[in-house]
């Protein structure tokens, strides 16, 4: 068996940004324009008004201050609500594969490495833009690589549930070099009109290149593990056979939805037990962990996985978070954590990454600094 070795992350943060109040001004705006024309209803009393949206709701229960989206323009319209990305002809790179090259090819430089050297690539995200060819095969092609490409959706979960795939792969020398790249265009399919969730979301592209530790420096991968539980609290319907049900219309089902109450409190103890679990079956003690890249969907979520897992109140900057300027980039959003909290660590000290989210789905994987 081989040895793996995490050396090098790259982000592709896209240019556009909605912040708080920009975002609750034009669902408000819409909200307005919804209860004007249903008046008559609304008074009826057969539908219900749209309440506000409110930004200080945002903070208080999120954290999330801003995030980042392809195309802000078709969200901020209230008579749209819904990004707008132009079409792309099947000659030019699709847009998931653009944004995955670009985290892709920074991974790379920092590792003075080229396409070329990397044997797997796996499109890891909670959607594709496409049914097929695989999103990571056109990855593949684009960045002149060899080896094999395929998908992988396992939601929020995406990015450890790859890394754990390609580090088996390296580990049993089934391929060399690999790249685990989410593109998460969340933006594409998150409900822009409900109230609910409107403001969880965020665009952007991660991407983590593991080796066969041949002596480079970087972050042992010292062990894996992932889970799955089945719940329909986070669910999204869309999917191929739509058009055989005769749905084609618009509706609610189609894009993200969830019960946010029920994830919350069934997804904390799920990870804290599973990180707990990880940690005691590789010996290491809540003392060795110099850092934890958790998943960023809530800041209280964070605070507490944090404490359940140390112990104590984390310390600042001993579990950085980043969803208050990037929102919840699903399956990215640990790998942004890591990507921009990971340079000090010294030689020798341990950190833990760990997504969760729809399925369930819960991964983490332990690295040391070499
Ligand atoms: N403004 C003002 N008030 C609001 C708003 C708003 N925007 N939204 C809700 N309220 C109101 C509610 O109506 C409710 O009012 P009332 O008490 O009168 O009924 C009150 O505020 C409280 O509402 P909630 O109980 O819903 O509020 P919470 O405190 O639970 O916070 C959260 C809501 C932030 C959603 C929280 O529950 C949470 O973070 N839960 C966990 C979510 C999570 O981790 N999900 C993981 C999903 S990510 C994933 O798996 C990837 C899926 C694939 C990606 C999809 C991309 C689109």
């Amino acid at each position: 068996m081989h040895s793996v070795v995490l050396t090098a992350t790259g982000v592709f943060t896209p240019s556009e940004v909605i912040t708080n109040d920009e975002l609750v001004e034009a669902f408000n705006a819409y909200a307005d324009l919804q209860n004007a024309q249903n008046a008559d209803a609304i008074e009826a009393g057969t539908i219900a008004a749209i309440p506000h949206s409110s930004s200080d709701f945002i903070l208080a229960a999120s954290g999330i201050e801003q995030r980042y989206v392809m195309s802000r323009d078709g969200i901020l319209d209230p008579t749209r609500m819904y990004p707008r990305l132009p079409e792309r002809s099947d000659d030019e790179p699709s847009l998931m594969a653009e944004i995955g090259v670009k985290a892709a090819q920074t991974a790379l430089d920092r590792a003075g490495l080229t396409g070329a050297d990397v044997d797997l690539i796996l499109c890891a995200a909670s959607n594709m833009e496409r049914a097929y060819p695989a999103m990571a095969v056109e990855i593949q092609q684009l960045i002149g690589a060899g080896g094999m490409a395929f998908d992988m959706n396992v939601a929020c979960s995406s990015a450890t549930f790859g890394i754990q795939t390609a580090a088996d792969m390296i580990r049993a020398g089934s391929v060399k070099r690999a790249l685990v790249i989410s593109p998460e265009i969340t933006s594409g399919h998150l409900e822009w009109r409900d109230r609910d969730c409107h403001f969880i979301f965020g665009d952007v592209a991660t991407a983590v290149l593991l080796e066969r530790d041949e002596g480079q420096d970087g972050f042992s991968v010292l062990s894996t593990r992932c889970a799955t539980q089945f719940s329909n609290n986070i669910r999204n319907n869309n999917g191929f056979l739509r058009p055989t049900r005769d749905a084609m219309e618009d509706r609610r089902d189609m894009r993200f939805m969830q019960n946010g109450r029920k994830v919350f409190k069934e997804v904390l103890p799920l990870v804290s037990a599973h990180i707990a679990n990880h940690m005691a079956d590789e010996g290491v003690e809540a003392a060795d962990l110099k850092r934890l890249w958790l998943h960023q969907a809530n800041k209280t979520m964070n605070d507490y996985i944090g404490k359940k897992v140390l112990g104590r109140e984390p310390e600042a900057g001993e579990q950085p978070n980043i969803l208050q300027d990037y929102a919840n980039t699903s399956s990215a959003g640990s790998i942004i954590a890591f990507d921009k909290y990971s340079a000090d660590l010294a030689s020798g000290d341990t950190g833990l990454i760990c997504s969760f989210g729809a399925g369930y789905s819960v991964g983490s994987v332990i690295v040391r600094r070499k």
